[in-house]
């Protein structure tokens, strides 16, 4: 095989197919051996748009085999997690038993890239974990840390069309692994160094949660001002430098919500932005919770009974059916928790069914409710026609477009 891909996931599958499609040779690992099968058999284990033909066709031509462990190849790829452990501290040992089972195998002129997002320095420390087991081999490898940038939803065309940032332990690593990238993407490539590389992939979506940070605090000042915060965010943007984010429920997915943490654990006295930025994240979604209890409280206090609530939304974000860390699922977790014997009406258009929560049509849930509470800017939302009677709690701008 040409390629060893360690680690079928979210972004290790949709990569191992499209360098597949260009007709060259991939060997795709993953420790579960139902993905393993699930694969082999021309089929995928995760949603995304464009994936499921993409493996079929290369399973079909012959280009992508999958299996529990690696063999011989000339290019190396991780791409498994770096979870954390404790509290908020990565934890790169996936990306270390990766390493260490590829490294009986490697051998001169081989190229070992990490694209796992990881904490500054682990290439560094994967290098010297390669040359201890195999002295031998000592500067005859080329390693690089390539991450990658891909929206989820988007995947597919992303992989091929963004630019990549490419950090080379060495120079020639660099190249050597330029020339990997250059066969299967069309974006630019940028050479740089390692540390670099790796702290840029933490840094954009440290950067995103930073400038999201900053419009959930605008939210809650306008909440206590009595100013619409949409109006307010959408007058300030028509100034030519400003450009501010969209408020929310808070921050989810996998990445923007716990990359940041990757550079707060190691250099602690010197992330203040970046902590705080987690901080007013995280609290903006226990706010939207506490808001929610008070509403329904004061409806109670004022027709003395219990309103009927609809949750808009459980998706971790607009129009995907992705519910993975989704903030809009832990208020409604939360809401569900304390009062469970309430009339709710939750509703996500983009999934048909949910192990936990009993789903509900939007526009009958729109209909039925007394609060209404939209916690995710789905476009079906957009052009509800809702009751001048209803309490509306719009914690994502919905109604504001
Ligand atoms: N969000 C807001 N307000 C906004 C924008 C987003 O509240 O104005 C929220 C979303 O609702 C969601 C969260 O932020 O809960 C994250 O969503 P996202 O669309 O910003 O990002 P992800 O997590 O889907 O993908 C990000 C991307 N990174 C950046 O845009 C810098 C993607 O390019 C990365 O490849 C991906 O993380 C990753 O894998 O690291």
């Amino acid at each position: 095989s040409e390629v060893v891909m360690i680690g079928l996931g979210y972004i290790g599958l949709p990569t191992a197919a499209l360098i597949a499609s260009n007709n060259i040779q991939v060997h795709g690992v993953d420790i579960n051996q139902t993905v393993v099968d699930t694969i082999n058999k021309g089929q995928i284990h995760i949603i995304e748009p464009e994936l499921d033909v993409a493996v079929a066709n290369a399973v079909k031509m012959g280009y992508l085999k999958a299996a529990t462990t690696p063999i011989i190849a000339k290019n190396y790829l991780i791409v498994v997690p770096t979870p954390f452990k404790g509290k908020n501290e990565p934890d790169i040992s996936f990306v270390e038993a990766a390493t260490m089972g590829v490294i009986p195998i490697l051998k001169e002129g081989d190229l070992f890239i990490i694209e796992s997002t990881s904490p500054i320095g682990t290439t560094e420390k994967i290098k010297n974990l390669i040359y201890s087991e195999r002295p031998e081999l000592k500067d005859l490898l080329h390693i690089a840390y390539c991450p990658e940038r891909v929206l989820p939803g988007n995947v597919m065309h992303e992989l091929v069309h963004n630019d990549r940032v490419i950090g080379g332990i060495d120079e020639k690593s660099t190249l050597i692994a330029a020339q990997f990238y250059a066969r299967f993407v069309k974006g630019k490539l940028h050479h740089t160094n390692a540390k670099t590389a790796e702290m840029c992939k933490l840094v954009e979506n440290s950067s995103r949660d930073v400038q999201i940070a900053f419009a959930n605090e605008l939210s809650l000042i306008c909440d206590k001002a009595g100013i619409n915060t949409w109006e307010l965010i959408n007058l300030a943007n028509k100034h030519p430098r400003v450009t501010i984010l969209q408020p929310g429920c808070g921050v989810g997915g996998h990445c923007i919500a716990v990359d940041p943490y990757f550079i707060a654990a190691d250099y602690p006295l010197e992330s203040k932005i970046i902590s705080a930025a987690r901080e007013v994240n995280n609290y903006k979604s226990f706010w939207c919770a506490e808001k929610v209890q008070t509403a329904k409280l004061a409806y109670e206090l004022k027709y003395g009974k219990k309103p009927s609530i609809a949750l808009m939304g459980l998706a971790f974000k607009p129009n995907i059916d992705d519910l993975r860390e989704s903030p809009a699922k832990y208020i409604a977790q939360k809401i569900l928790h304390n009062d469970n014997n309430g009339e709710y009406f939750i509703v996500e258009p983009n999934i048909s069914e949910h192990k936990v929560f009993k789903l509900s049509n939007y526009i009958e849930a729109a209909s039925s409710a007394d609060i209404i509470v939209f916690l995710v800017n789905h476009k079906e939302f957009k052009n509800l026609e809702i009751a001048s009677d209803k309490i509306i709690l719009d914690f994502c701008g919905s109604l504001n477009e």
